[in-house]
């Protein structure tokens, strides 16, 4: 209540200036302020809103009952009423507002407790569905979380064909990266004055520069076609479409859209004819074709061999690249932007393929500017994340001067994806029958760097000892012992020596 006078009563002090008045205005805000107390604690306000305003009613009624006011007094005394009303049920409606938007917020916190993984069944939607294949989209990564905010403007697609299948010629209006995961294909990009075609094998990636039509075919007679797009929307943020421009019904001709004189000034062809052509595709954007035609897709040998420089480079396998790092445990393939691939450094991206043995664990580790869109591509596993933003909210935790922490838990299989933001410390895990693999895209790469917990080099041991005993409270030595081993980033997920008669369970 005290916030509702002062806001009520300047309006009266700029409404009248003369004491008279002043004295009158203050007699009808007590009145209505009478009449709002009497409702409320009937606990009428809501209902009665629709009817005879009974706050306006009394207060009306006050102005009426007054036998020193004039005639004039009297109408001053009912327009305020009126006003004074106005002001409150605004001011109520805001509170409404707030209150919504409040519990909204709690509402969307709370709604996933898994902020950062992502169920290939849950969080996918089928964007096409054609005999021939489909294309499905993740979800908008704020539509999960809002903590994804940082990676909003990144959308990724998985588009899966069957065997020898065509992908119609689509152009978007996003920055594609676009790995091919498994399955082998031919990718046409229209250039100005030719198509130059592209043969893919699995762990080859290529960037597809905003608008550039496309159409890819699945080149292989058996096998299915799993190709991984990362889109980068360049004009809505987090949302992109895509343009068909040759096509029919379906898919449908962009060109649809444009009424017949426009259409006819521009190609120059009566309308019958044009009808004619826009009506014959009714395939759908993925669809079957024979073998000869696969055949005639493929590149010749002259525009295989690249003889325009500069996009050619940009193809690269990361299978095939030689491992940043390996041991017997595990191997880590990175391709990032010193890897004089330019397209890379200007989308501040990194492709990077991670294969834990069976039975093995990566070090606990997180990157410091990146943030990890990771897709697990086969074998089955086990993650784990420290978060301070999920921290649960008990009050027990109030003497303490640090956040609490809470453990982002999955068991990882194909077809799944996770996202590490930056800061965050991790591990993957696989399981005991097969190797982990998994393909990531890391956003915001620029001065990246990976620290460690645990193997050589961790950012404890590197700590110098004062600093370590003090935030321990322990001795240095001792410390050290805990932290220090001589492999790095992968291990054997077993159980120290003395716990040996125990299994190892994530
Ligand atoms: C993963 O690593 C193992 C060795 O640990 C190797 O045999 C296997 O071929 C690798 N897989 C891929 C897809 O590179
Ligand atoms: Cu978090």
């Amino acid at each position: 209540m005290d916030h509702l006078k002062p806001r009520v009563s300047l309006l009266f002090l700029t409404d009248l200036t003369m004491a008279t008045r002043a004295k009158l205005s203050l007699a009808i805000f007590l009145f209505f302020l009478l009449a709002l107390i009497s409702n409320l604690a009937l606990g009428k306000l809501k209902e009665t809103e629709v009817e005879e305003d009974p706050e306006l009613v009394t207060c009306k009624h006050q102005c009426q009952q007054q036998r020193q006011y004039t005639e004039s007094d009297k109408r001053t005394c009912l327009q305020q009423c009126d006003s004074m009303k106005q002001e409150r049920e605004k001011q109520v409606e805001e509170e409404t507002r707030e209150k919504e938007e409040e519990h909204q917020e709690q509402h969307e916190e709370e709604e996933d407790e898994n902020p950062y993984v992502f169920e290939e069944d849950k969080d996918f939607s089928t964007r096409v569905e054609t005999e021939g294949g489909s294309i499905r989209v993740l979800k908008k990564f704020t539509e999960k979380s809002k903590l994804l905010q940082g990676i909003e403007n990144f959308r990724l697609a998985i588009l899966e064909a069957r065997a020898h299948t065509f992908v119609s010629p689509r152009h978007f209006d996003s920055e594609v990266v676009l790995f091919n995961i498994k399955g082998r294909a031919v990718l046409g990009l229209v250039r100005e004055s030719e198509t130059e075609k592209i043969t893919l094998e699995p762990g080859d990636m290529i960037h597809i520069p905003a608008g550039t039509p496309l159409y890819i075919v699945n080149r292989d007679e058996n096998e299915k076609l799993l190709l991984a797009m990362l889109h980068i929307p360049v004009s809505t943020p987090g949302k992109f479409e895509e343009f068909f421009g040759p096509g029919g019904r379906d898919p449908e001709s962009v060109l649809s859209a444009f009424s017949w004189n426009v259409l006819q000034a521009a190609l120059q062809t009566p309308k019958g004819k044009l009808e004619r052509l826009f009506n014959q595709q009714n395939e759908g954007s993925i669809f079957k074709i024979s073998r000869e035609r696969v055949r005639a897709l493929a590149p010749t040998k002259k525009s295989s061999w690249w003889p325009f420089g500069g996009e050619s480079k940009a193809q690269f396998n990361i299978f095939s690249k030689r491992p940043t790092f390996s041991n017997g445990y595990g191997r880590l393939t990175e391709v990032g932007p010193d890897d004089e691939k330019s397209w890379l450094q200007r989308l501040n991206l990194m492709l990077t393929f991670t294969n834990i043995t069976q039975r093995s664990m990566s070090t606990i580790h997180y990157n410091s500017h990146a943030t990890k869109i990771a897709l697990v591509m086969d074998g089955r596993g086990h993650l784990q994340i420290s978060c301070p933003h999920m921290s649960s909210r008990s009050d027990s935790k109030h003497d303490k001067s640090s956040p609490s922490y809470h453990r982002i838990s999955a068991d990882l299989k194909p077809g799944m994806v996770f996202v590490v933001p930056p800061g965050h410390p991790f591990v993957t895990i696989a399981s005991n029958k097969e190797n982990l693999l998994i393909i990531c895209f890391e956003v915001n790469v620029r001065d990246n760097k990976k620290f460690t917990f645990a193997g050589k080099d961790n950012i404890v041991s590197s700590l110098d000892n004062v600093a370590k005993e003090l935030a321990f409270n322990y001795p240095s030595e001792m410390v050290n012992g805990v932290f220090e081993r001589k492999e790095s980033l992968f291990f054997p997920f077993e159980l120290p020596s003395e716990e040996r008669g125990r299994r190892a369970v994530a």
